[in-house]
C-alpha cells in the first residue's frame, strides 16, 4: 500500500479552492455563467462550439463525414472554446449549454435556433438529421445505440478516473491509479473482444458508435492519451488496433482531429473551421515544414 497520509472527511465538505491537480483553476462546485460573453456567430447553418478534446472532436469527426459523404446541410463554424481560460462559463457558452462543457452545437437551419448539448446527443441529433451513420435496421441501431452510450458511461472512468489519477493529480495515489488502470484495461478489453468479431462496433457499418468511441478508446490504443500506453500494454489488444488504425487513416476524421486542435505540432492545429478551404492552408503549412 502506499504511505499516503489517512484523511478523515469533515462533516460538511468546504470548497478547497488550492486543491490543486491540472484542472484546479477550472472546477467549481457551483453552476452557471461567470460573465457576460456572447457567442460569435457564423454563416453555415450549424454553429460548434467546442475543443479539440476526445469529446470535441467525436462531433468534428462526425460533421468531416457527413460533408464527405455530401452532405451540403453539414457546413458548420467551429468556434474555439477555451476551458482552460473559462471560456465555458460565458453566459452566451451556458446559454446552449447549461452544463459548462464543450462541445455544444447550436443548429441555425430553421425558424429557430436548435441547441443540442453532450457529444452523444450531438451524434445521434446529426445522424437522425442526415440519415447517416445510423443503422436502419432495428437489431443494428439498437447495437449500434448501445455501443454509443457505453461510450458515454464508460470514458469518466477512463477520462475522469484513470486519466485524473494517472496524469493530472497532484500526487501519485496508488489506490486509485491501480483502481481505474483495472477499469481501463477492462474497458480496452470489452472493446477488443467485439471487435474480434466484428470490423465495427456496430457490426459490419461505420456508425456513430464508432465515432464516439474512436477519440477516447482508439486514442488510448494509438499513445495519444495520458502518455499511458505502455503503462495499459495497449498493443497486446490486438483487435482494438486494426480497427483504430483504419478510422484514423479515414481523411475525415484526420480533418476531425485538427479542428480546434490547441496542442501537438502546430500545423496540426486548426484553431477555428469557417470553410473546407481551411485545411489547405494547414496541408500548405505541413508540406513548408517539411521542405
Ligand atoms: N459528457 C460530456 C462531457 C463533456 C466534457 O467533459 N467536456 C470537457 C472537455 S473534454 C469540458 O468541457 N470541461 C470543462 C469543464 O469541466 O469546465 C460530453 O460527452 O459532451
Amino acid at each position: 500500500m502506499s504511505d499516503t497520509p489517512e484523511y478523515t472527511p469533515p462533516k460538511v465538505w468546504t470548497w478547497n479552492k488550492a486543491s490543486g491537480g491540472r484542472f484546479a483553476t477550472i472546477n467549481r462546485p457551483v453552476s452557471g455563467p461567470t460573465h457576460d460573453k456572447e457567442l460569435p456567430v457564423g454563416h453555415h447553418p450549424l454553429q460548434l462550439y467546442s475543443l479539440g478534446t476526445p469529446n470535441g472532436v467525436k462531433v468534428t469527426i462526425m460533421l468531416e463525414e457527413l460533408l464527405a459523404l455530401g452532405h451540403a446541410g453539414a457546413e458548420y463554424d467551429a468556434w474555439l472554446i477555451r476551458i482552460n481560460e473559462g471560456d465555458q462559463f460565458g453566459s452566451g457558452f451556458v446559454a446552449v449549454n447549461p452544463n459548462s462543457k464543450i462541445p455544444a452545437l447550436l443548429d441555425r437551419s430553421g425558424p429557430k435556433p436548435i441547441r443540442v448539448f453532450e457529444s452523444g446527443a450531438i451524434l445521434l441529433y446529426l445522424a437522425e438529421k442526415f440519415g447517416a451513420f445510423l443503422p436502419n435496421d432495428t437489431a443494428t441501431r439498437a447495437e449500434c445505440l448501445s455501443w454509443l452510450f457505453w461510450q458515454m458511461g464508460s470514458a469518466p472512468y477512463l477520462g475522469g478516473g484513470f486519466g485524473h489519477f494517472y496524469a493530472y493529480a497532484p500526487t501519485k495515489i496508488e489506490y486509485a491509479i491501480d483502481r481505474f488502470a483495472m477499469e481501463a484495461k477492462r474497458q480496452l478489453d470489452v472493446l477488443d473482444r467485439r471487435l474480434a468479431e466484428n470490423a465495427y462496433l456496430a457490426g459490419s457499418d461505420y456508425t456513430i458508435a464508432d465515432i464516439a468511441v474512436f477519440p477516447w478508446y482508439g486514442g488510448l490504443a494509438k499513445g495519444w492519451l495520458y502518455e499511458a500506453a505502455e503503462f495499459l500494454q495497449v498493443q497486446d489488444y490486438k483487435h482494438l488496433q486494426r480497427w483504430a488504425d483504419a478510422i484514423g487513416n479515414r481523411s475525415a476524421v484526420q480533418r476531425g482531429r485538427m479542428v480546434n486542435r490547441v496542442t501537438g505540432e502546430l500545423s496540426s492545429q486548426l484553431h477555428e473551421r469557417h470553410d473546407a478551404a481551411d485545411f489547405d492552408t494547414k496541408t500548405q503549412d505541413k508540406l513548408t515544414a517539411a521542405s
